[in-house]
């Protein structure tokens, strides 16, 4: 059946066109240095916020009129399968990510969830084969359901913990069954509100115990996706452990998990956490950590995560920037966990959000390639540390300076001069590059 009956394939038509259903700068075959556009930027749908959610905020219910709006809940299900692959097929986008409860209900009892799934995973399989969609990632969702009100890894009660590993047991089979390149962990309720009842210690433990049953788990059937981690500082809970790339690689550090895992970073929750998003994806390439984005933007003005699909050119600008330089995302993707706004209910607002994403990360990829190909960046900052090049910077680099070589040095150096940043300069030209291309 099909629910976008008067929408068809997206197209490029490039900056002259004025349809709102085409691309004007995602041209998935133009060659970005030397690489296919769609090479780079391995878009994926989120499934819950476009085939799921329904708008509904804590002050409403949902506003989403849908094709597959029904009152049985498998029956939705089943149509919201078909909704992905045409979906996928028209607007021309390679991938698509789920959580287990995104595509499937759950049932009285973990058995009968596990069968819904199971009904649900048959369908997404012969769909995928059927269009060549393929899976980017897939995880489990250990957050909504009440009973992991105290959290699912790091709870306070042992037989959560247990139907928490059973959980991630299934979808790390179903990751397997359908080709997930990656398989991504975020913690939704791994945090604490307060130290007055909380062994921090203990629910840490508890939580990198969770990530070795996985991987040992995954090594015994064979499942090769690359494992991901998503910081976000807080919400739901108020100190989410994973809280930005830095605490993340610490954690993976002290727990032995670092070669097992790389993180897939999120644009809202870094501005969450005080930074940006280029800052986490830095934090992330210097440590061999990038795995893959969620691409989305918050609002500045608000301190919760809105989830806006990316429209900021000068954010995904810096963002493609770092992917580039960092030598890409190699498994990972682009994948929009972003939502249409409320007040956009109609299906026609599903490809006119993505449309605006896709377009908007393009135009950053083009803005970034030409950022690297005319050396503005590259350029300030070697000359800006050019001191380290040679004299006592080599020997300081080199690891061969000690503090009395220092002094010997600063004792017979007695003007210093520095030089300006340069920053007024450098932004200058980032806007005209952007709107040059
Ligand atoms: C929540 C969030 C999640 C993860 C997957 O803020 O980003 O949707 O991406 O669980
Ligand atoms: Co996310």
């Amino acid at each position: 059946m099909a629910y976008f009956k008067n929408i068809g394939n997206i197209a490029y038509e490039g900056k002259g066109s004025d349809n709102p259903l085409a691309f004007k700068h995602y041209n998935p075959q133009e060659i970005v240095l030397g690489k296919p556009m769609e090479e780079h930027l391995r878009f994926a749908v989120a499934y819950w916020h476009t085939f799921t959610a329904s708008g509904a905020d804590p002050f409403g219910v949902g506003t989403a009129v849908r094709g597959w709006d029904s009152a049985n809940e498998m029956d939705q299900a089943k149509m919201r399968v078909e909704a992905n692959f045409e979906f996928l097929s028209k607007i021309g986008i390679p991938y698509y990510c789920f959580h287990d409860r995104d595509i499937a209900p759950e049932g009285s009892s973990l058995a009968e969830t596990n069968k819904n799934l199971d009904v649900i995973v048959d369908l997404l399989e012969e769909g995928m084969k059927a269009s060549g969609a393929k899976l980017l990632w897939n995880t489990a969702n250990m957050f909504t359901n009440p009973r992991f009100v105290h959290g699912a890894g790091t709870t306070s009660n042992a037989d959560v913990y247990a139907y928490a590993g059973a959980q991630l047991k299934k979808s790390l089979e179903i990751g397997k069954r359908l080709g997930a390149e990656n398989y991504v962990f975020w913690g939704g309720r791994e945090g604490y509100e307060t130290l007055l009842n909380t062994d921090m210690a203990l629910e840490l433990d508890n939580l990198a115990r969770l990530f070795h049953m996985a991987i040992a788990y995954s090594k015994e059937i064979g499942f090769g996706a690359q494992f991901l981690i998503e910081p976000k500082p807080k919400e739901p809970t108020k100190h989410q452990y994973d809280f930005d790339a830095a605490t993340t690689i610490a954690f993976l550090q002290k727990y032995d998990l670092k070669d097992y895992f790389k993180l897939n970073l999120e644009a809202n929750h870094a501005t969450l956490a005080g930074h940006t998003f280029e800052h986490e994806i830095r934090v992330a390439a210097i440590n061999g950590m990038l795995g893959s984005l969620d691409a989305n933007q918050g609002d500045l003005l608000l301190g919760w995560d809105t989830d806006e699909f990316p429209t900021d050119l000068f954010s995904t600008t810096l963002t493609m920037y770092e992917v580039l330089k960092a030598g890409g995302l190699g498994k990972g993707g682009v994948n929009f966990d972003a939502k249409v706004r409320r007040g956009s209910f109609e299906d026609e607002d599903l490809f006119l959000a993505h449309i605006a994403g896709m377009d908007t990360y393009a135009w950053g990829l083009k803005a970034a390639a030409k950022l690297i190909e005319e050396n503005v960046i590259d350029g300030f900052v070697d000359n800006r540390y050019r001191s380290f090049k040679e004299g006592i910077g080599a020997e300081i680099v080199s690891g061969r300076a000690t503090l009395a070589s220092l002094e010997q040095y600063a004792l017979q150096n007695n003007v210093i001069k520095n030089e300006s940043g340069r920053l007024e300069r450098i932004k200058l030209q980032l806007n005209e590059i952007i709107y040059s291309v």
